[in-house]
């Protein structure tokens, strides 16, 4: 009879995981990130539509000096897509714009395009939906900005949920 109960009782607890893990895996490929502000196309992207698009990937030490290589696509790659002023665009009053990065916990961090544009910067900013080999897990991602340059990871924003394009005047 015991070992019936711990038989049932360990069944239970398998279900539970698996179930748990399918709900985790759930939210995290329902979850989607808006671009938005000044766009010619906003856009509201999953995972699926990020998975479909160039991945790139970067080699960096965490704050703790642990190397990690994170992989998705890059931020000018998402801009393009929704119609931000980049390239030979980006130039005059364009480059007073920014993007103004929040996350689900409200943290928010902010680059300006020219610092997004690699014919400005001399590092492609990533928006990470991979961290060695796996997806970003829950209180990370599913989407991580990655800026390999920064010397330090403040602006590496975690569980990014929106980026808004908008100009640094009224
Ligand atoms: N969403 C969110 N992202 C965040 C933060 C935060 O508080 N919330 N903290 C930042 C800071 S200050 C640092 S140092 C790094 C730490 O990254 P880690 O958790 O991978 O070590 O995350 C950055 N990204
Ligand atoms: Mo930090």
């Amino acid at each position: 009879m015991l070992k019936i109960k711990t038989f049932t009782s360990q069944i239970l607890l398998c279900a539970t995981l698996v179930c748990g893990l399918a709900m985790h895996t759930h939210a995290q490929t329902a979850t989607t990130l808006s671009i938005s502000g000044e766009v010619a196309t906003p856009l509201e992207l999953k995972m699926q539509d990020l998975a479909a698009m160039k991945q790139i990937s970067h080699k960096v030490k965490d704050r703790d000096g642990k190397e990690h290589e994170f992989k998705g696509v890059a931020l000018i790659e998402l801009l393009e897509k929704a119609g931000v002023t980049t390239g030979a665009k980006l130039r005059g009053e364009n480059l007073a714009k920014y993007a103004l990065i929040t996350a689900a916990d409200g943290y928010e961090v902010l680059y300006a395009l020219a610092e997004i544009d690699p014919e400005f910067a001399d590092q492609v900013i990533l928006l990470a939906t991979e961290k060695d080999g796996q997806p970003l897990p829950a209180g990370e991602g599913p989407f991580r900005i990655i800026a390999p340059k920064d010397k330090k990871p403040a602006r590496w924003i975690r569980e990014v949920r929106s980026i808004k394009i908008a100009f640094a005047k009224n």
